[in-house]
């Protein structure tokens, strides 16, 4: 195995976990289409199945191609370990379903991506688990929401949709002195920008459908922590509850977009913060929410706590929702599709796409504006992005406000 202790993200991304030497010079590491592996004899079997040695046996448990995928993410991340699943929803779901019991509680963000809070309230709820919600943008709210029984913290920092941030690392404190876990969706940001474990965090869940795969070919899923956590979300939440494992062609797709991440995410920051500042200053735009822009309300935890501001963006124009519809058909470059992180620019309506798993009530009390626009922002030529919007502005019929 390659020894890389000090050597930069790009380098890890690249080639950490694998020696082409122990693979016939294979530059990349070779994909394992074994469901199951043969033991050496049957006390070798028993002896894999008890824990009590180390190696494959069956890839709903572990493979040797993710292996080398979930050594490579939690190097990057800062993690002892990794774990790959079928999705950022399996991450999410293996994770909190081996983490809580019937009668304890989980507090979360007032916000999060809409299928995490359908399966909280739907999923977890219905097996006698509190989901109490506060909003974590604001740490004070925390303290006196814990109650003996919360087992867990859990938020997106950004969150999807709205961009808040949660200040990790004194949430991780007021965890810590309470001895709750938290755990953090570190999807919007992704490891070159924040990794929420040296901040303290304990465990980072991430869709690698996302900026790790990062070209829209796949779906999955990763989780990092101790490695003791890791082994008990493996046996319990992954082999014996969900069955969501990751097949090993998804995990050599990962492989090969995490050897351009640090790539792909400057440019995606460097474009998100150029679209950022036009829509700022475009008079149809009522407000943009981007952690880079110095008028964004959390832009000073944003330079603490992230490396680079992200390539995702949330804006409202004025004339409000269907001013906002207006604007999403006239565009021709962006594509109108919900996911994040792909190098084609992706627009969609929360309200009505990502977040419709949550009633136009709960839409209000969670702070997600019907009006809201959400852009990813792709690795295309940064004019031409902005020049779709601008020629999407000017043909949509949404009024100037000076
Ligand atoms: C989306 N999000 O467009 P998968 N955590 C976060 C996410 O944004 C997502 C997941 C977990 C979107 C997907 S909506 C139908 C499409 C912060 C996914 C779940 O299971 O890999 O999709 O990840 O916002």
């Amino acid at each position: 195995m390659i020894h890389n202790k000090g050597q930069g993200f790009a380098t890890r991304a690249i080639h950490h976990a694998y020696d082409a030497q122990e693979h016939q010079g294979a530059l990349n590491p070779p994909m394992h289409l074994s469901s199951t592996f043969t033991f050496e004899n049957a006390e070798h079997g028993e002896a894999l199945f008890a824990g009590k040695c180390e190696g494959h046996f069956y890839s709903r448990v572990s493979n040797p191609t993710l292996s080398i995928l979930e050594q490579r993410i939690a190097c990057l991340e800062g993690a002892e370990e990794g774990l790959a699943v079928a999705s950022g929803i399996a991450a999410i779901t293996s994770t909190l379903w081996t983490l809580l019991s019937a009668g304890d509680e989980i507090i979360v963000d007032k916000t999060l991506y809409g299928c995490t809070y359908a399966f909280l309230h739907q999923g977890l709820a219905k097996f006698g688990v509190t989901v109490t919600h506060i909003d974590l943008s604001n740490t004070d709210n925390l303290l006196p929401a814990i109650s003996n029984k919360t087992k867990v913290i859990y938020y997106e920092t950004p969150a999807n949709p709205t961009m808040a941030l949660v200040d990790i690392k004194l949430v991780s404190e007021i965890a810590k002195n309470a001895g709750i876990l938290t755990v953090v969706d570190n999807t919007y940001a992704s490891p070159f920008i924040t990794q929420p474990i040296a901040l303290g965090a304990d465990i980072v869940v991430h869709s690698a459908t996302k900026y790790l795969g990062g070209h829209g070919d796949l779906i999955a899923g990763l989780i990092c922590a101790k490695a003791e956590l890791i082994q008990s979300i493996r046996i319990e939440g992954v082999k014996d509850m969900t069955g969501a494992c990751m097949s090993p062609f998804t995990a050599m797709l990962i492989m090969r977009g995490l050897k351009t991440l640090e790539l792909r995410m400057k440019q995606h920051c460097e474009s998100a913060m150029n679209i950022a500042k036009y829509l700022e200053n475009n008079t149809q735009v009522k407000n943009v929410y981007y952690p880079g822009l110095s008028s964004f309300s959390q832009h000073h935890l944003a330079t603490k706590q992230m490396q680079l501001f992200g390539g995702m963006i949330a804006f409202e124009v004025h004339g409000g929702m269907l001013a906002g519809k207006r604007l999403i058909d006239k565009l021709s470059l962006i594509q109108c599709a919900v996911s994040l992180g792909d190098a084609e620019s992706l627009i969609q309506h929360p309200a009505s796409m990502t977040h419709s798993t949550y009633s136009p009530e709960q839409r209000i009390h969670h702070g997600i504006s019907d009006d809201l626009i959400r852009l990813s922002v792709g690795l295309e030529s940064c004019d031409d992005i902005i020049d779709d919007l601008q020629q999407a502005l000017n043909n949509s019929s949404i009024k100037t406000v000076a």
